[in-house]
């Protein structure tokens, strides 16, 4: 299936599904009745007039006490609640890959230690063919998806969350969520099996519209609330477009933290999408809805629709400095200055760079040939010249035609952050 047909209007989308809900054809388990409705209204508002939306909060979190596998040396990584950050200037000198050891990890409780010999992926769901009603669930072991066709897939995972604490730090605006810098993204080669490939061998029906993979890990509890295991519904166009199945990460079985035995890789979307750990994925001739598409990975607030956008799909463009906040450059010294840029949208066209906070700026030199779904390294000589604090700033541009704002709209729970970061030093 062509890429476009992924790109549908997905306000569209979820207003048909929602009204589905409504005249009892889709299923939302652990979505509360007020919850659809108050979407409902939402998206059937032609021209919803910006009103302060409700604050959904993502409940705070425990402390984590190992609830991330691989060591965390702390020039490496900023420990966030059971998640952690990758820091920036650990990226200086490493390729375009993002080592395993250096990939940031989001995990909503804890990594569970899975045996590939025992794992089994159930399919299931109205959405395979069978007699009506009949429940015909199909399973694939670890075996079995190795001895498929592979193909192998270089893409980025970010958090949708990326570059949260900037709504706060920049922009004044409280947001809920864990605080991540620009860290919680890296660039990875996947290799496994086409999700399209697995559907069809389970016998996929014509009738199905969504595809909902669920992890294996320990079921998360907000706000006192058991939201059940993580799960988020999937188009069935993306679905069948460019989703795998990986077992492999940089050409190593994918490591605990990051979903092994086998995880979902949803290539330019929210990290959210690319469920790790999956045990189960059910086809569904309905629609279907969790709490990781109506409560969480929605935009809230008075920007947005009341009662929330649609789900998020694609990530937006950012860039980030290869460089500690904070880091000292003498005066009269020439230096080069060193980033990243990427985008959900496209490939990276330009990146343009300003070592005066934003007064001046002038184009950075790509490093890499630009590529949708990966990042793009970039470089500017700088000599420094006069003592002082200094900001600079990056900005790109995909050739989508998007580039990096001033402000990003905020919304309640602070995701996709995408205007210029101003990036401290100091000039001695
Ligand atoms: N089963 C499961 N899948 C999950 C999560 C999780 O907590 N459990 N976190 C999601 C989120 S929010 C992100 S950003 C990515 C992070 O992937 P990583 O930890 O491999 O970097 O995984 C996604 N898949
Ligand atoms: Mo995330």
């Amino acid at each position: 299936m062509p890429a476009s047909a992924a790109r549908h209007d997905e306000t569209a989308y979820d207003r048909h599904r929602l009204r589905q809900w409504l005249a009892g054809d889709a299923r939302a388990d652990g979505v509360g009745r007020r919850r659809l409705l108050t979407l409902l209204a939402a998206t059937a508002a032609a021209t919803a007039l910006p009103t302060p939306g409700p604050a959904r909060a993502d409940g705070p979190r425990r402390a984590s006490d190992a609830t991330i596998v691989k060591p965390l040396p702390p020039e490496s990584f900023i420990l966030r609640g059971t998640n952690a950050e990758t820091r920036w200037e650990a990226l200086r000198g490493t390729g375009r890959l993002t080592p395993n050891d250096l990939f940031f990890v989001r995990n909503h409780t804890a990594t569970p230690l899975l045996d590939a010999h025992d794992w089994r992926l159930r399919l299931w769901g109205s959405g395979l063919r069978g007699a009506p009603g009949e429940d015909r669930p199909v399973e694939f072991g670890y075996d079995d998806l190795r001895a498929l066709p592979s193909v192998t897939r270089t893409a980025f995972l970010e958090c949708a969350g990326n570059g949260r604490t900037y709504y706060a730090s920049q922009q004044g605006e409280a947001v809920t969520g864990t605080a991540w810098t620009l860290g919680a993204v890296g660039v990875a080669r996947w290799r496994g099996v086409r999700l399209a490939d697995v559907l069809r061998r389970a016998g996929l029906s014509s009738r199905a519209v969504d595809v909902q993979p669920r992890g294996l890990d320990a079921e998360y509890v907000s706000g006192g609330e058991n939201l059940g295991r993580v799960r988020r519904p999937l188009p069935l166009a993306k679905a069948l477009d460019d989703v795998l199945l990986a077992y492999e990460m940089n050409g190593e079985p994918l490591p605990p933290d990051h979903g092994y035995p086998v995880r979902v890789l949803v290539p330019s979307w929210v990290g959210i999408a690319s469920v790790k750990w999956v045990g189960d994925i059910e086809v569904s001739a309905q629609p279907l809805f969790s709490p990781w598409n109506t409560t969480f990975y929605r935009l809230f607030g008075s920007a947005h629709p009341e009662g929330g956008s649609a789900p998020l799909t694609r990530q937006t463009v950012k860039s980030a400095f290869e460089l500690v906040r904070g880091a000292a450059f003498p005066a009269g010294a020439g230096q080069v200055l060193h980033g990243r840029s990427w985008s959900g949208a496209g490939a990276i066209a330009r990146v343009d760079v300003s070592t005066d906070g934003g007064a001046n700026w002038r184009p950075a030199r790509l490093h890499d040939r630009p590529r949708p779904d990966s990042w793009t390294r970039w470089s500017v000589p700088w000599r420094p010249v006069a003592p002082g604090p200094v900001e600079l700033l990056a900005r790109a541009t995909d050739t989508a035609g998007r580039s990096q704002p001033d402000v990003a709209v905020p919304n309640a729970q602070g995701y996709l952050f995408d205007a210029v970061v101003r990036h401290p030093v100091t000039v001695y």
